[in-house]
């Protein structure tokens, strides 16, 4: 996936996650939102061949060393494809009942105290995000799991620029526009109504992928 970038379509239907994720908020998020991150990563990278060969996860993980004409507009949209493009796939209807895999629920245990204990900080990462962002389970280079948090569209991938560097698992937009006209103000609400539509196959298939 490189140059031009292109906005994904949903692996289920729209209304397909509710009532945790209403209709009207996923067509808005990923039609209009996520499209003008799309949009405006692939217009910064008009002037830029030497950058268009690069896949998204590399223009992350490059941000630091990006020409400074598009380094910020590349964090910020192209953080934006990279976020939007996870967090659909990171997620599936409720009747879909999955489980983390044997090897990713041991890790949960070892490294975060257990399934409970990490929903608990996740979600404290999530409400306690200022402002936009996103909350994150992660694998970090020494293959343990962590949870951290980004502001605005940044992510784990983006070294020195993000608060916490490693391999996004798991992630939950906290931006407004992720909530706000199902849940208002109620956040906690929206990220408890989450775990309901997590992925879990998907968590486990990028688990296994980053901790090799
Ligand atoms: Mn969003």
């Amino acid at each position: 996936m490189a140059y031009p970038f292109t906005l994904p379509e949903l692996p289920y239907a729209d209304d397909a996650l509710e009532p945790a994720i209403d209709r009207q908020t996923m067509v808005i998020h990923r039609t209009k939102h996520h499209q003008a991150y799309v949009t405006n990563l692939n217009k910064a990278l008009e002037s830029q061949p030497e950058l268009q060969a690069l896949s998204i996860d590399d223009l992350c993980a490059r941000i630091n060393s990006l020409p400074d004409a598009v380094k910020t507009v590349v964090r910020n949209n192209g953080g934006g494809h990279w976020n939007h493009s996870a967090f659909w796939t990171m997620l599936a209807p409720s009747a879909s009942k999955s489980a983390p895999s044997t090897n990713l629920g041991a890790a949960i245990n070892a490294d975060l105290g257990g399934m409970d204990e990490m929903k608990k900080a996740f979600a404290a990462a999530a409400a306690g995000r200022f402002g936009s962002g996103w909350a994150w389970l992660i694998v970090k280079s020494d293959g343990r799991l962590a949870i951290t948090s980004t502001p605005n569209q940044d992510n784990p991938l983006m070294v020195g620029v993000a608060d916490a560097t490693g391999t996004p698992i798991l992630g939950l937009d906290v931006w407004e526009h992720a909530y706000y006209l199902h849940y208002q103000n109620r956040r906690p609400d929206y990220v408890t109504g989450f775990w309901s539509v997590v992925n879990w196959d998907e968590v486990s298939r990028r688990y296994a992928q980053a901790h090799g």
